[in-house]
């Protein structure tokens, strides 16, 4: 029976129920790729051998772990339902060139991030970008500039290269909300703070192509997404 007193009980956990954050919980998985891993093959370097080939260049396009992890592919929620951005970091990413290649190849920022694109090479790179959605740029780096900042405004995946090194390659991938993760080299990825719900989950990766499965989120703890790329 409800009287007085126990209402007085009950009312401030409604409260607390009522002020309690929106039940999230977490994607893990790990991407791996069927067929057998790759052997990188060397990249002929054909120009400022002095500087760009200080270090021979494998191919890092395709990189398949001993147990098949297959790393930077981008993992993401393709239907988010909260209108959450992701912050913009207070100090821009870096895309370095050192040794005539993009570090890091494969790059994850938030949609109206600046981006640091550095020199440290000390030769002449131009740098294009092969956007959809953002306005394409195709500028020379002289030796002399260190740093040239370019604003990435809106959700993209973005092919850079360089107009100098032709094997020159990267991609910045924009994001439009939080629910982004990038494949370590063993494959493995997380998304944190997913509101519960159902959702189609994306992968990403540039040579093998964008695949789509669902994924259920649990209220607390975490749902493993693994896939498995189709051997090509
Ligand atoms: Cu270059």
């Amino acid at each position: 029976m409800i009287n007085k007193r126990s209402l007085a009980v009950l009312s401030p956990v409604l409260v607390a129920l009522a002020l309690a954050p929106a039940m999230a919980g977490e994607i893990v998985g790990k991407v791996k790729y069927a067929g057998n891993a790759p052997v990188p093959k060397q990249i002929p370097i054909t120009k400022d051998q002095a500087v760009c080939g200080k270090a021979p260049h494998l191919e890092d396009s395709f990189l398949v772990a001993a147990d098949k992890g297959v790393k930077n592919v981008v993992v993401s929620i393709s239907d988010p339902k909260d209108g959450k951005k992701m912050p913009v970091a207070a100090s821009n990413p870096k895309i370095d060139q050192n040794g005539c290649r993009f570090v890091p190849r494969v790059q994850i920022v938030p949609a109206g991030q600046s981006v640091d694109i550095i020199n440290d090479d000390g030769i002449l790179h131009n740098i294009h970008t092969w956007p959809k959605n953002n306005v394409p740029f195709n500028k020379a780096q002289p030796k002399f500039k260190k740093v040239m900042t370019e604003l990435f405004e809106k959700p993209d995946v973005i092919k850079i290269s360089c107009d100098v090194h032709s094997w020159m390659q990267g991609w910045v991938i924009v994001a439009g909300h939080p629910y982004f993760a990038l494949s370590d080299d063993k494959g493995n990825f997380k998304i944190a703070d997913v509101p519960a719900g159902t959702y189609g989950l994306e992968y990403w990766h540039e040579t093998l192509g964008k695949q789509t499965k669902q994924v259920t989120v649990p209220a607390t703890g975490s749902v493993t997404a693994d896939f498995e790329y189709a051997a090509k």
